[in-house]
C-alpha cells in the first residue's frame, strides 16, 4: 500500500516554500522540522550510470521501501555492470593489477559500516552493509574485509577483468615505475554515490568504487570514508562526493557539505563552498577535479565541481531520472 499521503503540507511549511523559491536559498534551522519533510521519495546519484542506479532504488522507494534498502540495491546496479571502468568487478587496478574496492553506506540513524581495499568481492557495497549490521565495527579493510566478506557468504568475482588487465599491461609499459600525478581523467572518474529519502523522510546514503585507476597498492581514497565520500544527518541531509579522494578527505568533504546546510545553507550552495575550500587549500589545480552532491530534508539537491563535466541523475517519480550538469568553478 502507497503512503505518500504521510508527507502532509504543515501550514509553517507552505508558508516557508511560498516566501521562498527552492533554488539557492539559505533556510533557517526550524525548516529542518522533520514535519518540512513534504517532498516524498527521491533518489539522486552521481555521473550518468545514475540513471540506470536510480532505477534499481526506485523498485525499493516507490513500495514504500527503507531509503537504506534503496541506496544498497541501487548501487548493486553499477557494481555488477562490467562496462563500468571506475565501479565494481568491471574497475580498473592498481599499480601492481588488483582491483581493489571501496565502498560505504549510512541510514537515517547514523549507522555506517564500510570497506576498503576489498579485491575480487561482487557487492562491496552490501559487505560495507553487513559490516555496519553484523559486527560491531564501522569499516574494514584489504584481507580483513575479504575474509569478512567470505565467511559472510558474499559472492566473489574474479578480477581484473580479461580487457581491463590487457589495458593496464599497456599502461604499465608505458609508466614503468613511475608514480602517476593526481589527475582524474576518464580512467579513474565517475564513482557512484547515492542519495535517498524515502517515504517516511529518512535518508541513507552509500557510496562504491574502484577509486584512482593505477593508484599505489594499498591506498584508499575518500568512498569509504565515512565524512569525506559520504555522510548523512537525518535532521540535515545527506552529500557523496566524486573525485580525487585525497583532496575530499582533506576537507572531510562530505560532512562539510552537510554541516554547511546545518548553518542553512541551500544544498547547493553549500556544495559550492565545499568546493571552494577545496579550491582554497590546493596551490595547483591541474586535474584536480572534485565534486559534490547533497540533499537536504526538503528534498532540495544541488551539487557543484571544480571542473566542467560533472553531472547527477534525480528521480523524483516514475519518469526516467533528469541528468543534470553540475555547475561548476573552471573549465578544462
Ligand atoms: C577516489 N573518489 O578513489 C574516488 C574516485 C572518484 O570519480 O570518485 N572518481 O578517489
Amino acid at each position: 500500500m502507497k503512503r505518500r499521503s504521510f508527507f502532509k503540507f504543515g501550514l509553517a511549511s507552505a508558508i516557508i516554500s511560498v516566501l521562498k523559491p527552492n533554488s539557492l536559498v539559505a533556510m533557517s534551522q526550524d525548516d529542518f522540522s522533520p514535519s518540512y519533510r513534504i517532498q516524498g521519495p527521491i533518489v539522486v546519484s552521481t555521473w550518468s550510470h545514475g540513471i540506470e542506479a536510480n532505477e534499481g532504488a526506485w523498485t525499493v522507494l516507490d513500495n514504500a521501501g527503507k531509503s537504506i534498502d534503496a541506496v544498497e540495491a541501487g548501487v548493486m546496479v553499477t557494481e555488477v555492470d562490467i562496462t563500468n571502468r571506475s565501479v565494481g568487478i568491471g574497475g580498473r587496478p592498481d599499480r601492481d593489477g588488483h582491483v581493489t574496492l571501496d565502498a560505504c553506506i549510512m541510514d537515517e540513524n547514523a549507522r555506517c559500516g564500510a570497506v576498503g581495499c576489498i579485491e575480487g568481492i561482487l557487492h562491496p557495497i552490501s559487505v560495507a552493509r553487513a559490516v555496519m549490521e553484523r559486527t560491531q565495527h564501522v569499516m574494514l579493510v584489504g584481507e580483513g574485509a575479504r575474509s569478512f566478506a567470505l565467511r559472510e557468504g558474499f559472492e566473489t568475482a574474479k578480477t581484473p577483468l580479461k580487457e581491463v588487465k590487457k589495458d593496464w599491461k599497456e599502461w604499465k609499459k608505458e609508466h614503468k615505475d613511475e608514480f602517476k600525478k593526481p589527475t582524474i581523467n576518464n580512467e579513474n572518474h565517475d564513482t557512484i554515490g547515492m542519495l535517498a529519502m524515502d517515504e517516511f523522510g529518512n535518508i541513507s546514503g552509500s557510496c562504491t568504487t574502484s577509486g584512482w585507476a593505477y593508484k599505489l597498492h594499498g591506498r584508499i581514497g575518500d568512498s569509504p570514508i565515512i565524512g569525506a565520500g559520504l555522510f548523512v544527518d537525518n535532521e540535515v541531509g545527506a552529500a557523496c562526493a566524486t573525485g580525487l579522494g585525497e583532496a575530499i578527505i582533506r576537507i572531510a568533504g562530505s560532512h562539510t557539505v552537510v554541516e554547511l546546510m546545518r548553518q542553512g545553507h541551500h544544498p547547493q550552495a553549500a556544495c559550492k563552498m565545499a568546493v571552494e575550500r577545496i579550491i582554497a587549500k590546493h596551490e595547483n589545480l591541474e586535474g584536480l577535479q572534485c565534486g559534490f552532491l547533497a540533499i537536504n530534508t526538503k528534498g532540495q539537491v544541488g551539487a557543484y565541481s571544480v571542473y566542467n563535466g560533472f553531472n547527477y541523475a534525480v528521480k523524483r517519480n516514475d519518469k526516467k531520472s533528469d541528468l543534470v550538469e553540475a555547475p561548476f568553478n573552471r573549465e578544462w
